[in-house]
């Protein structure tokens, strides 16, 4: 199976990380947009122009399965992509929303996001369609992008700004906190240890996983392929991607979207 995923940077990185330690002979086609990001302070015409551009350079790959690793992306072009495409697509917040549903036991759900995703409401209109009754909180975080792209994701000052974000949330008695950027579960560590053991994290990746397992047959043995392209410079998306996918890769290269 050939699979395309990307995101606006590394975050897609995340979900990428645990398909490709879950999934057996498959050839991975990672893009990285660096160039443009963020998309999560953009408008909703810019992330979809981005998004339609993203994939129009994954389809030269024959891609069989397209992943939305972004939630800004998934927030606001899922249905365009589903007009354009016809192979199937997957977005994090339908996935991720089904999953708080599930592990939320008060009913009471928090998100944090880029400031495109939470206004969107996507994840709030998600869970309330599965929930009626779920309660939900929540709040942009928008600087946790930059610190995860800088590697900045431990120590006081990573500390500082995720309380700053969750801290609201927290005080609203929520007991699930959806990560709703593919981003922050590369900062899991420092969120969990301000929200503490009793709050249950939710990130992108793992649901996404579910839902292909669910709906593919993967071989059962094989080698795994991953090539990764970037918009920006690719020296520094390597190191960071070495050190978010804990492997190593097939190849990194730059690519101009406009090409495509
Ligand atoms: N990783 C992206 C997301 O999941 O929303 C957003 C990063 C960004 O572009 N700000």
């Amino acid at each position: 199976k050939k699979i395309g995923i990307f995101d606006s940077g590394a975050g897609g990185l995340t979900v990428l990380k645990k398909l490709r330690k879950n999934l057996k002979g498959v050839e991975f086609y990672y893009l990285g947009d660096t160039a443009r990001l963020p998309y999560g302070t953009k408008s909703s015409e810019t992330i979809v122009n981005y998004t339609l551009q993203n994939v129009d350079f994954l389809r030269t790959k024959d891609i069989e399965i397209l992943i939305v690793a972004c939630n800004t992306a998934s927030a606001y072009s899922i249905p365009h992509l589903k007009t354009k495409l016809n192979i199937p697509v997957y977005g994090v917040i339908k996935a991720g929303a089904k999953k708080a549903v599930k592990v939320s036991e008060n009913k009471r759900i928090g998100i944090i996001g880029t400031r495109a995703t939470i206004l969107s409401n996507s994840y709030q209109d998600e869970i309330k369609k599965l929930c009626p009754e779920c309660e939900i909180f929540s709040n942009p975080a928008p600087l946790l992008v930059p610190l995860v792209e800088e590697g900045l994701i431990e120590g006081e000052i990573a500390e500082k700004i995720v309380s700053i974000y969750v801290m609201p949330l927290i005080e609203n008695k929520i007991d699930t906190l959806v990560l709703g950027c593919t981003h922050y579960p590369v900062m899991k560590k420092t969120i969990g240890k301000i929200v503490g053991e009793k709050i249950k994290l939710v990130d992108s990746a793992t649901p996404i996983l579910e839902i292909l397992k669910k709906s593919f047959i993967f071989p059962k043995e094989g080698e795994n392929k991953t090539e990764i392209y970037v918009t920006d410079y690719p020296e520094n998306f390597g190191k960071l991607s070495e050190k978010f996918l804990e492997g190593n890769f097939d190849k990194i290269e730059h690519i101009d979207l406009q090409k495509y």
